[in-house]
């Protein structure tokens, strides 16, 4: 031995892995495939050392499919993490082990429980807990044992110690499910991330080996249920190749706990060519929907049944019949419930036809409706009143409905919020709603308690969002898109759980460790939703967007085809002033809301002002709680965010050195971009407010570069999403 000083065995390998990794961690780039689930050697030898002594072996007793998994995953984890190979077929005994199981199932786990905790565990729910030198994973089921094992590597991958390990949990709600709005034809709807990973022309034969890792992550932060298909759905996949095609999905997906669901598409008995109707009170059409259903659970017995758009944007529904959403969705819901499936009605649902404002629509249309839904259907609703937008109130159709189960949809795809290039981390816009008080039962009715069900004891819960992945070889095209997928699972899991927690967790996950990168990136991540927000559209400005493909600002868009679907629509500016007025004097939408929540906003003087535009129209000398001007205070937000762009660049470039050169290159070329996009956003609305206000922006802040008929001038062929055309 030449070093001088004798090692033993344990610390030899240890150097010669801290070795490698120096040597090589920073050699290869990371490409971001392996998303939050690097697995990534602990480097700190005294901390792996802790881990090790603990996992001499794996006891498992029993063994369907998914806990089959969960060893699988706990063994290729602890491989990769400690460099340990460790046998699953052991015997418990006290030298250090992980006893791995389900409550009643196995007689090692329940040793270990105490009553409580036995009758504690229920469906999906785990405990992680260090019983002296042993580690025991127990779940109320297989899907909770393997939460716990991904919650475990989770912990090793943060590089947190075990000492007193001991957390228990269960998801707050039950469907926790990503939308995708993928056609059939590959492209997906709103997406920035490549072409659908539903390869349907080599399903059901060819696996893809990114079907698997797909639901290895959505398993590995709760999510578990996927709607394969576009809410704007084609009747095609309801044909017996595609059924097919479905199943072979589902048999991946089900060993890790997550069920698979279609979009129905309301004219399907219609379109298959054998139907002249799809009248939902019809015997032939209520009967070729029970056939249906029966032949895909024929092929997928743990079908978790349909998402729904009808009646909504040119989809068909029941009102074609004269029938109601009710009607449409109780006769899906009772073709369903034999097998034990449920029907998400969306309620994004607005007339051409309707002069009321578009934010009144839906809660006017589903609220009469209340008590008359099967108890296997349950409503979707979208955060916000409108669309996705860069910041909405509340839906008032949260908490509305005393008898009805309502599910929340956020948006995980960046529609609105900069699409595939912007840095924005949306845990902030998903934490602000869910914690957003509605008073409808008096104050502490927050959209937690609604959406979990406990405000008005629903049975039936849950949480969609809408998916921002494609084939890009990183899933969500930009690395930082992959921070808001990981967020939606874990605020599905646990709606209280914090922005900022969960920002950290990601950056401990997604990076090399290291407290200076874990530092900016959680900054980044927190701070880049007001500034988005603030550089679109700030003081509650709204739908303000490019029309078509939503892509950059358009605040003069005047002509389309239904007003609502225009700017001026929505910021109703003149020369006089702008904002909406849905107080009394308006449109009178705060009346759908509790009455704790319209005396937050009715006010304009008390009105928070990320929403004094969206509820109030006011001249452009009205004073701002700072004595500015409405005006002023404009220009000065737009300003802020474009600034706070600006800041985050620097902070990125503070990394340099500290993150793979591809990673580091591929967020700094898209904050340049963001950078530039921002000053565009900025500018054009300023010219466009300015040139209707006939107010100058004050002389201390930077003028925008054209002229307003540059920025109108402007189009954007290439932007995702359209048919390119001159
Ligand atoms: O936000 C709008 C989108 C549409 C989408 C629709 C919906 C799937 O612009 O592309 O259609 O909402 O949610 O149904």
């Amino acid at each position: 031995m030449g070093f001088g000083f004798k090692m033993n065995g344990l610390i030899k390998w240890n150097l010669v892995l801290v070795l490698f990794f120096t040597v090589f961690s920073h050699v290869y780039a990371d490409d971001g495939y392996r998303l939050w689930l690097k697995h990534n050697l602990v480097e700190d030898p005294v901390l792996r050392e802790d881990y090790s002594k603990r996992m001499g072996y794996i006891a498992v007793e029993g063994g369907g499919e998914i806990l089959k998994t969960a060893v699988k995953e706990l063994q290729s984890g602890l491989q990769s993490m400690l460099g340990i190979t460790v046998d699953s077929n052991m015997q418990p005994s006290f030298t250090g082990g992980i006893v791995v199981g389900v409550a009643g199932q196995s007689s090692s786990v329940d040793t270990l429980l105490t009553k409580d905790e036995r009758a504690w565990l229920g469906e999906e729910a785990f405990l992680l807990s260090s019983r002296g030198t042993m580690l025991l994973i127990a779940g109320g089921d297989e899907r909770g044992v393997l939460y716990g094992v991904f919650r475990l590597l989770s912990l090793m991958g943060q590089n947190i110690p075990f000492d007193n390990l001991n957390i228990s949990e269960a998801p707050a709600v039950q469907l926790r499910l990503l939308n995708h709005w993928d056609n059939l034809d590959r492209t997906v709807e709103r997406g920035y991330a490549g072409f659908s990973i539903w390869n349907w022309h080599e399903l059901p034969e060819y696996i893809d080996r990114r079907y698997v890792d797909y639901a290895r992550a959505n398993a590995s932060i709760g999510i578990n249920g996927s709607v394969v298909t576009n809410v704007n759905a084609n009747a095609l996949v309801f044909r017996k190749d595609y059924i097919q095609k479905t199943a072979a999905l589902a048999d991946v997906f089900r060993k890790y706990g997550i069920r698979i669901y279609l979009t129905a598409r309301f004219s399907a008995p219609i379109e298959l060519g054998i139907l002249e109707t799809a009248d939902p009170l019809d015997p032939a059409v209520r009967e070729w929907w029970s056939n249906k259903v029966a032949e895909i659970y024929d092929l997928i017995p743990d079908f978790g049944g349909f998402l729904v758009k009808a009646n909504s944007e040119g989809q068909p529904g029941p009102q074609q019949y004269g029938r109601t959403h009710a009607d449409g969705a109780n006769m899906l819901a009772d073709a369903l419930r034999p097998h034990g499936g449920v029907v998400m009605w969306r309620a994004f649902v607005y007339s051409d036809e309707e002069p009321e404002d578009r934010a009144k629509q839906a809660y006017n249309e589903f609220v009469p409706l209340d008590g008359s839904f099967r108890d296997n259907v349950i409503v979707q609703v979208k955060n916000g009143p409108i669309d996705f937008q860069p910041r909405e109130p509340v839906h008032p159709l949260f908490g509305a409905m005393t008898q009805t189960p309502i599910m929340m949809e956020f948006q995980i795809t960046k529609e609105y919020l900069g699409q595939g290039t912007h840095l924005v981390g949306l845990a902030n816009m998903y934490e602000e709603i869910l914690q957003t008080d509605t008073y409808t039962a008096g104050k502490g009715s927050t959209v937690v308690r609604i959406v979990d069900g406990s405000l008005y004891g629903n049975k039936l819960t849950g949480i969609a969002g809408v998916s921002n992945i494609g084939t890009v070889r990183n899933w969500t095209g930009n690395y930082f898109g992959q921070a808001d997928w990981y967020a939606f699972g874990r605020l599905a899991w646990d709606p209280n759980l914090s922005a900022d927690t969960i920002y950290r967790e990601w950056a401990r996950l997604s990076f090399h460790k290291n407290e200076k990168v874990e530092e900016v990136v959680t900054t980044l991540l927190r701070d880049s939703y007001k500034y988005c927000v603030e550089y679109m559209t700030p003081l509650g400005l709204h739908h303000i967007m490019a029309a078509g493909h939503h892509f950059g600002p358009g605040p003069w868009v005047s002509k389309m085809s239904r007003d609502d679907w225009t700017s001026v629509y929505y910021h109703k500016a003149d020369e006089k002033g702008i904002g909406f007025d849905r107080t009394a004097t308006g449109s009178n939408a705060l009346e759908q809301y509790g009455a704790g929540f319209r005396k937050v906003y009715e006010n304009p003087d008390e009105c928070p002002e990320e929403f004094l535009l969206w509820f109030h129209h006011l001249p452009w000398n009205h004073r701002m709680k700072s004595g500015m001007t409405l005006w002023e205070a404009l220009c000065r937000t737009y300003h802020a965010g474009a600034d706070g762009v600006r800041e985050m660049k620097r902070l990125w470039q503070t990394l340099e050195g500290n993150v793979d050169d591809e990673t580091y290159d591929h967020v700094l070329m898209h904050l340049l971009i963001q950078e530039k996009e921002a000053v565009w956003w900025r500018d054009a609305c300023l010219s466009y407010f300015g040139s209707i206000s006939g107010l100058d922006i004050p002389d201390d802040l930077e003028l925008p570069e054209y002229g307003l008929d540059y920025y109108k001038s402007l189009s954007y062929p290439y932007a995702p999403g359209i048919r390119p055309r001159w």
